[in-house]
This record gives structure tokens, sequence and C-alpha cells, in this order.
């Protein structure tokens, strides 16, 4: 009993040191400072890049972007800090950044112990090998993997995966970790390791930058489940919820057809009451159905994510998809009505 209620005071006052560390509110600090801080990884192809003129592209990056233009107004509002994997949560935590929105995967410790919050499934993915086919000409499984070494990312989930795999399939292997990942893949690209391992996303995003593509090849298991999403600080529920229906907006917007090009019209004709209702058309009284205001934010939130940073189709095509020059499938992230896992509960 008594060490239920040390336990419990602890808890207490670490949440409050947690939600102390942003202030009064993050919603206020955003407001205040003009702009949205979002952590992102230090350079992902599709997730978070930076070009030679420090201009960041990626589908993390457009989240940020959007959740500008629903609090702020202006997509453009967003402060980019890269971050290693090892480096982020200390940086939300701290409340160094609003948001960490990095190619992170919502795993229970994170979700709990470390007194973070998961905002959503962004992009759902899963770990995976690569090797080079010149070291093993004719691999067709991981578990052809015995006695190998394999390069990663320090800090992360990839660490541990590769650990149960191999226990679990009773193979012996090596692990050799860095903390930058460009470290880790120069480490692979020299022969230091025999498999690189991370995302599945990220396994395509690197290879295309490798030297040559074609001598590499992903391995067909996919050994974890990788939920990737943007994660707040505990004890900030307003901030939570605005990221969360961000997302949802997102979401949302492509289920009702509603993209970039046609937000504005759709808002000024469409009869549907649930595009009306994301949209923030006034009723007929000229009333709103304030659901902006239930958020603590304009009613055109969701008009000003969706006009300026596209719905969730349009962000995955132009970063990952179709668009792009990865070409990953949509898979398990189709909208749930065409078979895919991304779903969002209703404007309502
Ligand atoms: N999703 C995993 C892995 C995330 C991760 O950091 N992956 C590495 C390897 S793809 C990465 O994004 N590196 C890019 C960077 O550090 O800039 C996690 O949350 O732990």
């Amino acid at each position: 009993m008594k060490n239920k209620l040390i336990s419990l005071m602890l808890g207490v006052a670490a949440s409050m040191a947690l939600a102390g560390a942003a202030g009064a509110g993050t919603m206020d600090d955003v407001r205040q400072n003009g702009f949205v801080q979002c952590g992102v990884s230090q350079g992902l192809m599709g997730f978070s890049i930076p070009d030679d003129k420090n201009n960041w592209t990626g589908m993390d990056v457009d989240f940020c972007r959007a959740l500008a233009a629903v609090v702020l107004g202006d997509a453009t509002k967003v402060k980019f800090t890269p971050l290693t994997a090892k480096e982020r949560f200390t940086a939300l935590q701290s409340g160094e950044i609003d948001i960490l929105s990095r190619n992170t995967t919502w795993t229970m410790s994170r979700d709990t112990s470390l007194g973070l919050k998961f905002a959503g499934i962004m992009y759902y993915d899963g770990q995976g090998f690569i090797v080079n086919k010149k070291k093993f000409p004719n691999i067709k499984s991981a578990t052809e993997l015995a006695g190998a070494t394999i390069c990663t990312q320090s800090g992360t989930t990839t660490e541990l995966n590769i650990a149960d795999y191999f226990k679990s399939h009773k193979l012996d292997y090596k692990l050799l970790t860095f903390d930058k990942n460009d470290e880790a893949i120069s480490a692979y690209q020299d022969g230091r390791c025999d498999a690189y391992s991370t995302d599945q996303s990220g396994l395509y995003a690197q290879k295309l930058k490798f030297a040559a593509p074609d001598d590499h090849v992903v391995l067909p298991e996919i050994i974890s489940k990788e939920p990737l999403g943007p994660v707040v600080r505990q004890g900030d529920d307003a901030w939570f919820n605005v990221v969360k229906w961000t997302y949802f907006a997102l979401v949302n917007a492509e289920e009702l057809g509603i993209t970039s090009q046609n937000v504005e019209e759709l808002k000024k004709t469409s009869t549907d009451p649930e595009v009306q209702r994301l949209l923030g058309v006034p009723n007929a009284d000229g009333t709103t159905a304030g659901f902006g205001t239930g958020l603590g934010i304009d009613e055109s939130w969701a008009e000003n994510a969706i006009k300026q940073v596209g719905n969730y189709g349009e962000i995955f095509d132009r970063n990952i998809g179709e668009g792009s020059p990865l070409k990953i499938a949509r898979g398990k992230n189709a909208l749930w009505k065409n078979g895919g896992l991304q779903y969002a509960p209703p404007v309502r």
C-alpha cells in the first residue's frame, strides 16, 4: 500500500514536471512563438529530409505543416529540429520541441513510462532486412542470416526486434549499432556488416541512395509491427486533441474526396453534411457547428490544412507513393473502405 502510494505520488510529480516543461500549455506556446517546433529525423527520404537549401520534405514534415495550418492558419509556420533516434524523446520531454513527427513507432513503454502520447498512426510499417546480393547470391529468407552481422541505428525498436527475431529462430548474430543512421548505412555499404535492418519504408528509402541499388535485395520477412505516428507529451490534452484531430481530418478528407484542389469549391457548393461539418460551413441560420471551437481554434482549421498541405492520400502519394521516387503501395495504409487500416472517427 505504502509502495503504491509512493509510486502514485512519483507518477503525479513526473507528469506535473512534464506538463511544466511546456509552460502553460503547448497551444499557448505555439501561438506566442508564431510557429510549431517540430522534431524530425536527420534525413530519411519520404519522411523528413532537407535539401541543400534546408527546405524540408516528407510525410512527417507535411504532418507538422498541416498542424501549423490547423493551429496558426499557415502551413509555413514550422521550424524543424533534426534529431537522432536517441535524442528524440528527451527533446520532447524537455519541451525543446512541441511535437515529435519522426518515423517513431508507437510502443507501450514509450506511451507509458516515457510520459508520451501517440496521436495516431500515420504509417503502418514493419521491420525488414536488406542484404547485398553479391554477398548472398541465392538468399531467399532472413532465416539464412545465421551468424550474420547486422547494422542498425541505436535507440530504435530495430535493435530490440533483431534480438527477439534471432533468439526465437535460434540463430546467432552480431549487432553493430551507430548513433547516426548515415554511419550505419556506410558500414553496411563498406561490407562491415552482412545486412542492414530498419522499418521497411526506411529500407526502400535507403536503397535509392545506394551507389548500385540493384545489387541489394530487401528480404521478404517483416519481423515486427511498427506503427509510426506523431507524439506529444502527456498532461496537455488540448494540444493532444489538436494533433490527433489534425491526423483524423486528413484521413476523413481523403475518405470524403476533399482535396487541396477542390476544398474551396466544396466548401461553397457541397450539400454533404459530413463535408460541411469537416469544413466548418455555417448552418442555415448562420451559427457555426463549433468543431473548431471544441479544439480551441478557428472553424476553418481542417480547410486550412487540406488546402495548404492536402489530404492523407495526397500527402502519402507525393512523399512515398506513386508520385514519389519511392513508389510504396498504399497496402495497409489504404483507407479502411479500400481494405486498409487508415480509419478516422467521424466529425460529429
Ligand atoms: N521506427 C523505429 C525506427 C526509427 C528510426 O530512427 N529509424 C532510423 C533508420 S531508418 C532513422 O529514421 N534514421 C534517420 C535519421 O536518424 O535521421 C523507432 O521508432 O525506433
